[in-house]
Formats: structure tokens, sequence, C-alpha cells
């Protein structure tokens, strides 16, 4: 037959093979779908309520964002919470301290962006903060990118630069609220960067300070 099909033969009747090709339809229908909900982000949820796969993926954290380190971990859980905790920002010629009040009297935006970990699992979250930008303009300098640093010590994770084009983007914020509550210790609190199209890895959490290029 030109287009591949089985022929049924003339003692067996039509309809069992449309059956078994069903069933072959159904098998591969399932493992698309399979597919497509490991590749897909915002599936943690439903994954981890799948025993086989349970194993191999991070527990869903506080605030329904899975966490990859959490603050007792990296050893930030005094630092964090320490009310004397101000961002500092270094520009080349000037510094500032600001305080969490002073950030949260900025102006505030909420973006939906995705972290996406290497580790091979992605979930949507809404965040609210202030843009990084705005931040950087307040020491005055036209940069050509920036490093943020985290109170963490002792990791590699604890720094990731930003180059100027996710710097200059609305969307890159320095996270104060996560899913409608203030960031929880584990997500970063009390600021984390979260900016468009970059490895998790890169979202540092804890931030500390905000170094000018
Ligand atoms: N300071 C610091 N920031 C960090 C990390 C870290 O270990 N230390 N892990 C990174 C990685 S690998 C990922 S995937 C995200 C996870 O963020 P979440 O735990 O809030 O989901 O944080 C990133 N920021
Ligand atoms: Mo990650």
């Amino acid at each position: 037959m030109s287009n591949g099909e089985p022929t049924p033969g003339r003692d067996r009747p039509r309809a069992s093979t449309t059956l078994s090709r069903r069933g072959f339809l159904g098998v591969v229908a399932a493992s698309g779908a399979l597919t497509a909900a490991l590749t897909a982000g915002q599936t943690v949820q439903w994954l981890k309520s799948t025993a086989l796969l349970a194993a191999r993926l991070p527990g869903v954290g506080p605030q329904g964002l899975p966490v990859n380190v959490t603050a007792k971990a990296a050893a930030v859980l005094d630092v964090a919470q320490d009310p004397r905790w101000s961002l500092v920002v270094e520009g080349r010629d000037a510094q500032l301290e600001l305080s969490l009040d002073d950030l949260l009297d900025m102006e505030q935006h909420d973006v939906e962006l995705p972290i996406a970990c290497v580790e091979g699992w992605s979930s949507n979250a809404s965040w609210r903060g202030v843009r990084l930008k705005d931040v950087v303009a307040l020491v005055g300098d036209a940069p050509d990118g920036v490093r943020v640093e985290s109170l963490q010590q002792g990791s590699r994770y604890r720094t990731s630069e930003v180059d100027v084009n996710h710097l200059e983007d609305d969307l890159t914020l320095l996270a104060l609220e996560l899913n409608g509550e203030v960031l929880s210790l584990d997500h970063g609190y009390p600021a984390r960067l979260i900016s468009p199209g970059r490895p998790g890895v890169m979202q540092t959490k804890w931030l500390s300070s905000v170094v000018v290029l």
C-alpha cells in the first residue's frame, strides 16, 4: 500500500486492526503528554503527585516554588533577618545603603517570571519589587552592567553579573515579594534578583550589595 498502512488480512476482521492501532495511538498520546509535562513549566506540583517521578524532583517549597538551597543550608538565617540589614549600592564614585524601608518606598513593579534550574525543573512565579535599574540610577552611573552579591559566604552561587541588557530591562527586579507575600527566607529574603532569560543559578538570593561594573 502506498500509504504504508498495514493491510488487514482477508481472514482478519477489520475491527481488530483498528483497535490495535487505537491502542498504539493511545500509548503515543500518553508518552507525548508526559514529555510535554516534563518540559513545561508550572508542572512541578503535578509531578510531585506522581510517585514514579517524585524522587527526582525538588520539594515544592514555601510560596509554591521549589527551593534549591534553603536559608539554613546557606547559613544566612541570622544575617538575612537582621533588622539592620541594608543593601549596599556601590557606584564608581558614590556608595549608598538602602534599608528595606527605603526599597519599599521606591516604585514597586510586578513581573511574572520563571525560575529555571539546570537540575531539571522550572516554575513560574509572580514577583514584586524594585527595578534594578532604578536602584543603580541612585548612584548616578551609566554602567556596563552590575554584579550582585549575596549575604551567603563560601558558595560559587553567591554572586552573579547582570549585563547591561538585562540591567536595562524593565522586568529585572530586586524582588521583595513572591506570589503575593513577603519573600520567604528560603526564596531569598530580604531581596533577591529576578531577571528574564537567565538560568536559575544567576537569580541570586539574599542580596547584600549591587556593584556597578
Ligand atoms: N545566594 C544564592 N543564590 C542562589 C542560589 C544559591 O545557592 N545561593 N541558588 C541558585 C539556583 S541554582 C537556583 S535554581 C535558584 C533557586 O531559587 P529558589 O530556591 O528561590 O527557587 O536560586 C539561585 N540563587
Ligand atoms: Mo539551580
